[in-house]
């Protein structure tokens, strides 16, 4: 006989919801940031029912115009933007947001300001969505440090200074992940009965050790990276063990395996991108606070001379762009090895390739 796997969603607690806001509230007492939650769960509902119904209410395809990295924009891209900038100006928590699709920062009106400032990329895996392969938003969430109107440099600051990051996954089922500064990373599921996030897993944490053998990277562009990052992929396909690829195409969604199953995710610069293809603020900088609060490590890789912890950068511009080596410490560590025996070798000499995957686990 067929083992059979039971439903058991009769036997999910009927009385006591354990909602995002309560989780806010619960765990910030801050009831502008419950609001604000609030609004960026709103829109990602909002934007995850797009998506559903996209093929029946003609949502596939291009918008007309292009956004600030030149990029045709898709109509899901407009409307996911209109609904989160929507969502967090009449929220009145919000005093500067950024979105991938808008050139400039939009300061909120006094009127409406609130104390926070929003790094978004409304949907991001733009190349996933007129097939129907997941993609998300990410978010990070800056307090207003300096008094008065908002400002562009309310939010032109360092990873280490967000207070909130998270992302939403548009799969199969649709999945919220919040760190909340010094409080962990939690997963919060969509139950669509409701229409509310419930919290399903608290503390998330990387594999102990290290997980799965997983590489995710767009190995297309390997030619046009530098030699470490090709040799430490090519030391993940090496021998009788080699690690398995996986690569979505959408940073949520290859994000998301690495931190449940482990592994590295990698979107180096390259002859085509030197500064890297991934944007620093929404999402270099929320996806680095999210892993390093699970236990993993997120680096920039060899980046302007020196490698940096992602989390250190100080961004100049809304828009500015960063290589991203990010994962499980025993995989992320692997690449900077190769990186660091690149650096070590003296002027005119080969470095010593060998030596470089344990490079930094000696
Ligand atoms: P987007 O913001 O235009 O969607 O671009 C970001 C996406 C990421 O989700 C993903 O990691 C990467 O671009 C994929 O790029 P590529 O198609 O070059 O592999
Ligand atoms: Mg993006």
């Amino acid at each position: 006989m067929s083992s059979s796997v039971r439903d058991n969603s009769d036997d999910v607690d009927q009385v006591n919801y354990k909602t995002l806001s309560r989780f806010v509230m619960a765990n910030t007492a801050d009831q502008e940031l419950t609001i604000l939650m609030g609004a960026i769960a709103l829109a990602c509902k909002a934007t995850a029912r797009a998506c559903r119904k996209a093929g029946i209410a003609n949502l596939f395809g291009l918008a007309g115009e292009q956004n600030t990295s030149g990029d045709d924009q898709k109509k899901l891209d407009v409307l996911s933007n209109d609904i989160f900038v929507n969502a967090l100006l009449n929220c009145h928590a919000c005093a500067v947001l950024v979105s991938e699709e808008n050139e400039d920062p939009i300061i909120v009106p006094p009127s409406m300001q609130g104390k926070y400032c929003v790094a978004f990329d409304p949907l991001d895996g733009s190349s996933n969505i007129d097939c129907n392969v997941s993609t998300g938003t990410i978010f990070g969430v800056y307090e207003k440090t300096i008094p008065g109107p908002g400002t562009v440099d309310d939010i032109l600051r360092k990873g280490k200074d967000l207070v909130v990051a998270g992302y939403c996954m548009y799969g199969a089922a649709t999945e919220l992940v919040i760190c909340f500064q010094g409080r962990g990373v939690h997963r919060f599921a969509l139950d669509p009965s409701i229409g509310e996030f419930i919290h399903t897993h608290a503390n998330v944490k990387f594999p102990a050790d290290g997980g799965k053998k997983i590489y995710s990277a767009n190995e297309g562009n390997s030619g046009l990276w530098d030699e470490p990052c090709q040799r430490a992929v090519a030391h993940f396909k090496s021998g009788d063990k080699p690690y398995a690829l996986r690569y979505v195409g959408s940073m949520v969604s290859d994000v998301h395996r690495t931190l449940l199953y482990g592994g590295v995710f990698i979107y180096p610069a390259d002859k085509k991108s030197p500064g890297g293809k991934l944007r620093v603020l929404y999402e270099g900088f929320p996806m680095a606070m999210i892993v390093e609060a699970a236990g993993g490590v997120a680096s920039t890789g060899l980046f302007n001379g020196k490698i940096h912890r992602m989390m250190d950068l100080e961004p100049k511009g809304v828009h500015e762009r960063c290589p991203v080596i990010l994962g499980s410490e025993r995989d992320v560590n692997l690449v900077l090895g190769f990186y660091d025996t690149a650096a070590a070798a003296p002027p005119g000499t080969l470095p010593n390739w060998a030596a470089a995957a344990t490079a930094r686990s000696n």
